[in-house]
């Protein structure tokens, strides 16, 4: 076997909760501002945010909610956001995060695949929100600045002022989706320990301080601004500004108020940010780094957007999976077009797809990964866990890549099925799902197709049903119904059938290198 292991080292995993850790770094912060709301100014200090997080826990014990139940939260980025997973996570509970700009179909199957017993959520979603819970378990939904309905203020009860006790290497405290190398998005299962080593390994090399100011666009319910953003951030005494949407004039006009010292940001942005004339006209003299990741980002753009900021321009590399992050470039260590060196504790392979050997140095492969960030397996899905983790405890990623003799990894394709849009992802088989459930819909396939804007947009091959004349407004208006933007087909191709193996497999290859 060939293991390339972390050229930084090891750390040492402390045996606390993710809360507990946030909370070494909020200690004796007392006043000082931990988040700060991007569009209202309102601070929450760092004393506050403990304070709610003791408190919301108590509430949710008196509600009977914790410790055990599964909360889910479909919020855009705001400073509740933390309380709430903190205050879950605090009582021994599980939280489950959702997008916000899912449809209530989408929302309703997490929350029923999750088993969550509560919804936290914001005014503007409480309609779908509604529509969503019908027939799930979830008992109560709560408001975040509610007036007329439960709010979170009404659920805050006495401090809990201890860790509920859980097994922090077993007790799963966060449950995000991915679809992983296949199918539909399935409950990922991480654990304190997972939460905890990957703060612990990325801060350890990271190079954040207190004086670091951080907008945070990219969303809490994804794994990368969960990690990175709300855990790390917060975890290093730094400072958060959190923003709902991803909005340039805003996003420009937060740094320049707030003299944001790291943009933490996805490859779509990096172009924006390379290339409009908007960002001439604000002061972004403070930004040190712009670091990008959770899709490919070639070395012109990353270079381009480090000269325009006078700023190191660097990239990461992660994945749902490994809560998230395996890779990352060190300041001082810097290759373009790399997504960095392992994070300490991180063991590598490049392994060969199909025999599943090791490949010699320096040739392509599955990037193979081992280490405490990597998840307990898929939730209700051993089958889908078997395929992607081994007895032995390696993740396959799923990503072709390859590992310079300096340790750097490059990722030169994906294996998978998976598509990223703006670095979200996009299941094809939740996509093609949705095109079957339509009565004019015999077969259907769904592969992405590169794109200069969006890095990639998925793309439907349709068999119409036998006598059926569905077209592609019919297929647009049905999918509006059941799917989040994003996963829109933005054409669709109808043909006579779909290339599959003889196992029935999707031929995507080949429909990929038609378009
Ligand atoms: O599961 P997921 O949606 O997860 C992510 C996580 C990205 C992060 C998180 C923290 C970081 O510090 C960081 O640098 C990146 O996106 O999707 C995982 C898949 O996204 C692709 C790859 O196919 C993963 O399997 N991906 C993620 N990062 C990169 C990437 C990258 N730097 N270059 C190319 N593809």
């Amino acid at each position: 076997m060939t293991t390339y292991p972390s050229l930084h080292g090891t750390v040492a995993v402390p045996e606390v909760s993710i809360t507990e850790l946030l909370f070494r770094g909020l200690e004796g912060r007392g006043d000082a501002p931990a988040i700060i709301d991007g569009p209202t100014g309102n601070v929450l200090s760092a004393g506050d945010l403990m304070d709610r997080i003791r408190r919301l826990a108590g509430g949710l014990t008196e509600r009977g909610v914790l410790p055990g139940g599964t909360v889910a939260i479909l919020a855009p980025n705001m400073p509740e956001y933390p309380i709430v997973f903190h205050a879950v996570a605090y009582g021994g509970g599980t939280v489950t995060t959702i997008n916000p700009t899912y449809t209530a179909p989408e929302i309703h199957h997490q929350l029923a695949d999750a088993r969550a017993v509560m919804l936290v959520t914001i005014p503007a979603f409480v309609e779908v929100a509604r529509a969503a819970v019908e027939g799930t378990g979830v008992r109560d939904i709560v408001v975040i600045g509610a007036q007329t309905c439960l709010s979170l203020d009404d659920v805050m009860g006495r401090a809990k002022q201890a860790q509920v006790p859980v097994d922090l290497a077993r007790h799963v405290v966060v449950l995000p989706y991915s679809s992983g190398t296949t199918g539909r998005p399935k409950g990922v299962m991480l654990t304190h320990r997972n939460l905890v080593a990957n703060v612990i390994q990325s801060g350890a090399v990271a190079g954040i301080t207190p004086d670091d100011v951080a907008i945070a666009f990219l969303p809490f319910f994804h794994i990368y601004g969960m990690t990175v953003l709300m855990n790390l951030f917060l975890q290093q005494r730094a400072k958060l500004v959190t923003m709902p949407r991803f909005d340039l004039e805003m996003f420009l006009r937060l740094i320049e108020t707030h003299r944001a010292t790291r943009l933490y940001i996805v490859p779509p942005v990096a172009l924006a940010l390379a290339k409009h004339p908007l960002v001439d006209q604000f002061d972004v003299s403070s930004v040190v780094e712009v670091f990008s990741g959770a899709a490919p980002l070639g070395p012109e753009t990353e270079i381009a957007v480090g000269d325009r900021f006078g700023a190191r321009s660097v990239q990461g590399y992660g994945m749902t999976e490994m809560s998230p992050i395996s890779h990352m470039t060190v300041a001082g260590n810097i290759r373009h077009g790399s997504s960095g060196q392992a994070v300490p504790s991180t063991e590598c392979r490049i392994v060969d797809p199909v025999a599943l050997s090791d490949m010699a140095p320096g040739q392509e492969g599955e990037l193979w990964v081992r280490g405490p960030q990597v998840m307990l397996g898929y939730l209700n899905n051993p089958e889908a866990t078997a395929e992607t983790l081994t007895q032995d405890g390696w993740l396959r990623t799923g990503d072709l890549a390859v590992i310079d003799a300096d340790g750097f990894m490059f990722i030169r394709d994906r294996l998978k099925e998976l598509i990223k849009f703006k670095g979200f992802q996009v299941a094809p088989a939740e996509v093609e799902a949705a095109l079957c459930a339509h009565p004019g819909v015999s077969d259907a396939a769904v592969v992405g197709r590169s794109d200069a804007e969006a890095g990639e947009v998925p793309v439907a091959f349709v068999v119409r049903a036998p006598g059926a004349e569905v077209g592609p407004e019919d297929l647009r208006a049905h999918v509006e119904g059941c799917l989040a933007h994003y996963k829109h087909p933005s054409e669709y191709r109808f043909v006579d059938s779909v290339p599959k193996s003889a196992s029935g497999k999707i031929l995507r290859r080949e429909l990929r290198a038609g378009l």
